[in-house]
């Protein structure tokens, strides 16, 4: 099983992250994605989708036209790990076109 993220792995993963925060309240990180309109923004969840899917490493995300917060973290270990930094890589490669 996939080990929680904690101190200098924990540190460097979050600075090799773009625009990620980590989540108030509980071991997370979330990202806001502002896409053109509703058709990017559900594209972008649609490719994100099926790479969850193969990663079986599912995001946490609300959409409001063109707006997805993502929140990701891993259930299984309680908290953030590689997968989420991996996940969370993938989608900034995916929205960046
Ligand atoms: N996604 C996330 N974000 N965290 C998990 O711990 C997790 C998951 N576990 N997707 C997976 C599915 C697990 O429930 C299945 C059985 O592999």
């Amino acid at each position: 099983m996939a080990q929680k993220l904690t101190g200098d792995a924990r540190k460097s993963a979050l600075a090799r992250l773009n625009g990620w925060s980590e989540t108030a309240g509980r071991d997370a990180i979330t990202k806001k994605f502002v896409f053109k309109d509703f058709n990017q923004a559900f594209g972008f969840m649609t490719r994100a989708a099926l790479i969850a899917e193969k990663m079986d490493h599912h995001p946490e995300w609300f959409n409001v036209y063109k707006m997805v917060e993502v929140t990701l973290s891993t259930h299984d270990a309680g908290g953030l790990t590689d997968l989420d930094v991996k996940l969370a890589e993938a989608m900034d490669k995916i929205a960046s076109g």
